[in-house]
């Protein structure tokens, strides 16, 4: 049972960063948005543009985190911003990407 909930959460992680790539990608070629980190998840997105006062992100943000408040019975506090600083602790780019894919702007 375990490995079946392990291997869930790798699915929805997976998708969840498929989404945030997509959802990215417009802004990315419009020139308003960096290239999208395909590593990065929604959750990520958010904190990171929260942590930069950007109001949008801050109202999705605490709705991301009531969700996991519940999901999670009160264990995960601060979803985006705990996601944020996670996800800025594992680059995943490899070395030909250019420095902007590495680092939000
Ligand atoms: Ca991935």
């Amino acid at each position: 049972m375990r490995r079946l909930g392990e291997t869930a959460l790798s699915v929805l992680i997976a998708l969840d960063q498929l989404l945030q790539t997509l959802f990215t990608a417009p802004f990315a070629l419009a020139g308003m948005a960096a290239i999208p980190d395909p590593d990065a998840t929604i959750s990520g997105l958010l904190g990171r543009h929260a942590a930069k006062d950007r109001k949008w992100a801050k109202f999705a943000a605490v709705l991301v985190d009531v969700l996991f408040l519940v999901l999670t019975l009160g264990r995960e506090r601060n979803h985006c911003q705990r996601t944020a600083l996670r996800e800025a602790h594992r680059c995943t780019a490899i070395a030909w990407m250019p420095d902007n894919l590495q680092a939000d702007t």
